[in-house]
This record gives structure tokens, sequence and C-alpha cells, in this order.
């Protein structure tokens, strides 16, 4: 009888090593921001006065179409996007709302640019408690999407490890940096191609881009890139993606003023070129890029 037990567990055991490759998989995807599964990186854009969200289906820099989600929602709910990321586990990006008024941390969960659920997280955050989401990605490398918050007050920099959207833990990094060190975190990715999620820094007043390389919630190293670009340029980093699909995180860019969008394809954290995409969108139209 115990021999047939150990036999059972040792097939079902068998079994799980056959799935864990193809699971692997999940990783670069909630990376990508990809809202057509076409494994290219995509852009998120939310015009807060129409409540529209729209999306950037993009052929590396190219913009291919730019079809509208299935819902709205009006910037005067108090509502934020925050994030994308995949709260299901089906390979689809998914969209990550806030609101500091309730507390609330909401999903859209996705098929395409249809939106088919909206569940709440199982945990809330009242807005007046300093803390503010600064993106998303996978800090115990277990393949489900995490939440990355910042306290500036205290300098915390928290995750919140979830199961797809329950919150499970909420462990500190073990770095800590002052709001008032003129740092801002601007999104997350994997600089040093090691499968684990890095932060990405931005400081204005020196131009400086730096990044946190991880080890879970501990930092490793955090090593600058090799361009700078100085905050009074009107430049503002609004995410990160694979936008030349080399499977190496780049950088967004958006000017505002110019209403040009840039990418910068790095090779780890050395800036190789930065190519333009092929629309533009000026500030006052009041849509605002929330790819993070
Ligand atoms: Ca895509
Ligand atoms: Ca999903
Ligand atoms: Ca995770
Ligand atoms: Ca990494």
């Amino acid at each position: 009888m115990k021999l047939r037990l150990l036999q059972a567990t040792a097939f079902l055991a068998l079994a799980f090593a056959f799935v864990i490759p193809a699971k692997a998989d999940a990783k670069p995807q909630n990376l990508l921001k990809d809202f057509n599964q076409d494994r290219k990186t995509d852009i998120l854009w939310y015009q807060p006065s129409s409540g529209r969200v729209n999306a950037w289906l993009l052929d590396g820099t190219k913009v291919v179409s730019n079809p509208d989600l299935s819902w709205n929602v009006p910037g005067d709910s108090g509502w934020e996007i925050k994030g994308t990321g995949d709260f299901n586990q089906d390979g689809k990006t998914d969209i990550l709302w806030y609101q500091p008024s309730s507390g609330r941390v909401n999903a859209w969960l996705l098929d395409g640019t249809k939106v088919v659920s909206n569940p709440d997280l199982s945990w809330k955050v009242p807005g007046d408690s300093g803390w503010e989401i600064k993106g998303t990605g996978d800090f115990n490398q277990d393949g489900k999407t995490d939440i990355l918050w910042y306290q500036p007050s205290s300098g915390r920099v928290n995750a919140w490890l979830l199961d797809g959207t329950k919150v499970v833990s909420n462990p500190d990094l073990s770095w800590n940096v002052p709001g008032d060190s003129g740092w801002e975190i601007k999104g997350t990715g994997d600089f040093n191609q090691d499968g684990k999620t890095d932060i990405l820094w931005y400081q204005p007043s020196s131009g400086r881009v730096n990044t946190w390389l991880l080890n879970g919630t501990k930092v490793v190293s955090n090593p600058d890139l090799s361009w700078k670009v100085p905050g009074d340029s009107g430049w503002e980093i609004k995410g990160t993606g694979d936008f030349n699909q080399d499977g190496k995180t780049d950088i967004l860019w958006y000017q505002p003023s110019s209403g040009r969008v840039n990418a910068w394809l790095l090779n780890g954290t050395k800036v190789v070129s930065n190519p333009d995409l092929s629309w533009k969108v000026p500030g006052d139209s009041g849509w605002e890029i929330v790819s993070r």
C-alpha cells in the first residue's frame, strides 16, 4: 500500500516536472505589456477626461493599430491605472487599478482589449497612508505577478507577493530611499537577464537613470545606465518593455511638449540606440502613457 502511494507520488512529481518548463514562459510575458499576444510590447494610454483606455499595438517601434479597451473609466471616479501584469496566469496582460480614496486595488482581467472581469485584491491601502503603487513584477520567481509599493516619507520599498489577487505576504526590499533624495521609481524590468525582476530609478535633478538589480527582495547592485537625461529636458520615463524583441528590457520615454515617444534599446544597462516611435501624441491632448 505504501509502495503504491510512493509510486503515485513519484508519477505526480514527474508530471509536474514536465509542466514547469512551459510555465517559465510566463516571466518575460509579465514584462511585455502585450495586448494582442504576438509577444511584441504594446503601449497603454489613458485619457482621464473621456475615460478611454487605449492600446497601441506595436511592431517594434511602429504603431500598427490602436484599439480602445472595452470599458471606460472617467478620471473623476478617482481610479488610476498603476500598471500591467498577468494576475490570473493565462498569458494575457491585465491592468492594475488603484483608488486612493477607498484604498481599493483592482485588476482588470483582459482577453486582449476586452475586459472579462474585475476582481479586487484581498488587501486595501488608503491613499493617506503615503504608500504609492510603483509597478509590478515577479519578486519571488513563482511566475505570479506581484506589486511594488513605495512610501517616500519612510523611504521603504515593499513588495506584495500575490497568488492571483490574494496578497500572500509583503516583505520590504533590503534598501531604503527617502523621497527627499529626489530619486523616483519609474518601472520594473530584468536588466541583467537573470529572470529576476529589477527596479528602475530616475533622479531628474542629476539626470541619472539607475537600476536596482535584485535577487528577490534583496538589492545585489545598483549600476547607472550609460546615458543621462536631465529632468528639465521635458523627457519623462513612462515604462519599460522589449521593443526590439531581443529579450532585453528597454525603456520608454515621452516628451509631452513635442509629443515624441522614444525607446531606449538597451543591452543590459548600456543604451544601444534610441529610435522614436512612429506616432506622436501632444501632451495637451490629455492622453497619458500608463505603461508600467
Ligand atoms: Ca503585442
Ligand atoms: Ca491575464
Ligand atoms: Ca510572484
Ligand atoms: Ca534581473
